[in-house]
């Protein structure tokens, strides 16, 4: 019975040090951005200004999401919403910016210089954690 005991523990260092691989690789994936244990990925979603107009004017996100702003025009612009209280500030031209969405981010936008620019964030859908990345 004596012999066992250096075996057993033997064996016991054995299978924590085979367990140590997959627990590295998981403590990599969760230092990746956007990854690891979250039920979806956050995505950056483009909106291109062009001719004093949002495109696309209904954009589909999600909170965590990112959206930039690209304006391409030859005059600033912001992206602003009072209601929701964000605000791009001025955009200047061929630049952009970014705005990180929060669970209350969404509704209609504006632009603060041409207020008949108008856009708006609708919520997704939240998605299952079962299912995969779509961009994957
Ligand atoms: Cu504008």
């Amino acid at each position: 019975m004596r012999g066992q005991v250096p075996t057993n523990e033997a064996g016991a260092r054995h299978r924590r040090a085979r367990l140590l691989a997959p627990g590295a690789l998981a403590l990599v994936l969760a230092a990746v951005p956007g990854c690891g244990s979250h039920a979806r990925h956050a995505v950056a979603r483009q909106v291109v200004i062009r001719s004093f107009a949002y495109d696309p004017a209904d954009l589909a996100a999600a909170p965590g999401d990112t959206v930039v702003w690209v304006n391409e025009d030859i005059v600033p612009h912001t992206a602003t919403s009072a209601q929701a209280g964000w605000n791009t500030g001025s955009i200047a031209p061929d630049s952009s910016a970014r705005v990180v969405l929060g669970r209350r981010s969404f509704g209609p936008y504006a632009c603060s210089f041409h207020p008949n620019m108008k856009g708006i964030l609708t919520r997704n859908g939240a998605r299952p954690a079962s299912l995969p990345h779509p961009s994957e």
